[in-house]
């Protein structure tokens, strides 16, 4: 046994109610918070590495939250007694054991590297690339409302210091296209918009959006939820394009990078399974220079840390930006120094995720096991 072994694993939960209220997408799905699952991991010499993976909702991916608890309690017994530092011989036994729900295996993976990031005392931007300068851009994510509620809110964000903005569309085509216009005239001509059907629109509404929106600057993500439907649009539409639901292994990327279908994809690492394998998909991604969002479903603090923490080592050229969940909702799991200023993010630069996490934030464990 090494002093890397892992002796014992914990799950928590934590519930995190939104500060913005009700978040709202296409098809009428709304929550009203994450409803996150933290995984703590000790090694024998001490050291803790955490976790946390909080879908949106049910509804946003084919992930929900009992089940990533179900998973988590299935797997965490198996890894007990292996060397928490070899991470990708650890997701080999993962998937080996449990087919499918990377959901569940990304909090996992995530509380590995922050343990092996304290065993080598070596920041996860340091582990995963290297840190290319110090800062990330952000976007707010512009809830679906009436088109001036929409302009409304984002003025706000604008106020606040953003400077990229997500327009939540995919309901009615015609209110959408009203939406995209009602922000596009009320926030400064160099805002960022990326408009973001969330794979709600079939390829008539798309062509519609597309057609009538044309004289507007805005990056389309994820119009359909078919690769086939996201592919036809793909042919007609001459602005960048950016996948998200679809972007979900390796294999799907490479087919995308083959067909010409992406400019740009968002990589979340709950969809993927973890960072282990969205390293891996950024990588490709940057290797045929196809611009990067590094993501989550949701969470706080240990979440966030964690994918700024491989956004950080991506390309900044190839960057486009990320989000600050930590800032979604109205509690906390861990001391973290991000600091905000002009719409872009420094993060916490200490080993593993670089926080001090804070347990007595969500309460007894769930589920525990030892050696
Ligand atoms: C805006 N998000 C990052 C938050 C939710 O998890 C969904 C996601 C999206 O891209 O729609
Ligand atoms: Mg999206």
């Amino acid at each position: 046994m090494s002093a890397a072994t892992i002796s014992s694993i914990r799950i928590y939960r934590q519930w995190q109610p939104f500060r913005d209220g009700t978040y709202r997408c296409s098809g009428g799905r709304s929550a009203e918070g994450f409803d996150s699952s933290i995984v703590e991991i000790t090694s024998r010499d001490g050291l803790l590495g955490y976790g946390e993976m909080a879908p949106l909702g049910s509804f946003y991916d084919p992930a929900f939250a009992e089940g990533a608890r179900a998973a988590m309690r299935e797997l965490a017994p198996h890894l007990l007694g292996a060397d928490a530092t070899g991470i990708e011989a650890l997701n080999r036994r993962m998937d080996l054991l449990l087919n499918g729900h990377p959901y569940a295996k990304a909090a996992i993976d995530m509380a590995l590297w922050d343990l092996r990031g304290k065993h080598c005392g070596l920041s996860l931007a340091t582990m995963s690339g290297g840190a290319e300068g110090a800062t990330l851009a952000l976007y707010r994510s512009i809830a679906q409302q009436a088109p001036d509620a929409m302009a409304a809110r984002a003025q706000k964000y604008i106020v606040e210091g953003y400077r990229r903005l997500q327009v939540k569309v995919g309901l009615d085509v015609n209110d959408d296209i009203a939406r995209l216009q009602a922000v596009r005239a009320a926030v400064p001509a160099d805002t960022v918009l990326f408009c973001d059907a969330n794979a709600s629109w079939g390829t008539a509404d798309t062509r519609r959006f597309l057609m009538a929106t044309r004289d507007l600057d805005y990056t389309l993500e994820q119009p359909c939820a078919s690769y086939d439907e996201n592919l036809a649009i793909r042919r007609v539409c001459d602005r960048p394009l950016v996948l998200d639901e679809t972007i979900d292994s390796v294999d799907v990327l490479l087919r995308a990078m083959a067909d010409g279908l992406v400019d740009g994809i968002t990589i979340k690492l709950a969809r993927v399974g973890g960072l282990t394998k969205a390293k891996l998909v950024r990588d490709i991604a940057i290797a045929r220079n196809l611009k990067v969002t590094i993501e989550d479903t949701g969470g706080a603090e240990i979440d966030t840390a964690a994918y700024c923490g491989l956004m950080l080592s991506t390309p900044e050229a190839l960057r486009q930006h990320t989000v600050d969940f930590h800032n979604w909702v109205t509690v906390s799991n861990a001391k973290a120094d991000f600091r905000i200023a002009d719409g872009a993010m420094t993060i916490p630069v200490g080993p593993g995720l670089g926080i001090e996490v804070d347990v007595n934030t969500f309460g007894d464990p769930v589920f525990a096991c030892q050696l």
